[in-house]
């Protein structure tokens, strides 16, 4: 499965929901697939796309924040999985794409590519569900069930280190930034 498919899939399921996702390929793919003010592609600051995820889970409890996270971002960070499970909420939904590589700078292999297994520090961080999955069918079945769940969760998809057709992305940083704020603005006020 590749990470255009995987999205694919599951893109009507992120239509409604406050998306963050990691730089690079992922988002990139996202990007091609369809921008909407709800999602939020964080350049740069590698590792912390959960971070910010957590922090917007747990400021707007009535929405459903997923995270598109890469293997070589969650192992910069593995510390988040203890702080996701501290609070665990029910609203945040974690999704690795574990490409065993570190795909948007050359595709150097990460310790997933060497046995590291994610989902395995996501049970031992006390995260209450971990799925995984390595086709699309199996992927968008564990999305679906996640969400319905209300449960804190991490689903580890295995994904095939391919890089999309282009990295351009026709949208600076600060616009995303501030169209995202006053998207999240927009649903704290909602009733
Ligand atoms: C702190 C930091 N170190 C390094 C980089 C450079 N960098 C950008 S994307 C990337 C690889 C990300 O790997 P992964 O999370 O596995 O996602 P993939 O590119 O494989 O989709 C790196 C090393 C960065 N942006 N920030």
């Amino acid at each position: 499965m590749r990470t255009s498919e995987a999205l694919r899939a599951i893109y009507p399921e992120l239509e409604r929901r406050i998306i963050v996702t990691i730089m690079g390929a992922t988002a990139s793919e996202l990007y091609a697939l369809g921008h909407r003010p709800n999602f939020f592609y964080l350049e740069h600051s590698m590792g912390l796309a959960s971070s910010m995820g957590l922090g917007i889970a747990l400021a707007l409890p009535a929405e459903q924040v997923i995270v598109l996270d890469g293997d070589g971002s969650l192992l910069m960070n593995l510390g988040t999985l203890s702080t996701m499970a501290r609070y665990k909420p029910g609203n945040l939904l974690h999704i690795v794409l574990d490409n065993e590589s570190l795909l948007s700078v050359g595709g150097f292999p990460t310790a997933t590519a060497t046995g590291t297994d994610l989902a395995g520090v996501a049970r031992a961080s006390g995260t209450p569900r971990v799925l995984e999955a390595r086709t699309v069918a199996d992927f968008k079945l564990a999305v679906s069930e996640a969400l319905a769940s209300h449960t804190l969760t991490t689903i580890v998809t295995k994904v095939e280190a391919v890089a999309p057709s282009s990295y351009h992305m026709d949208l600076t940083l600060l616009e995303n930034r501030f169209q995202f704020w006053r998207c999240l603005r927009e649903r704290r006020r909602a009733p």
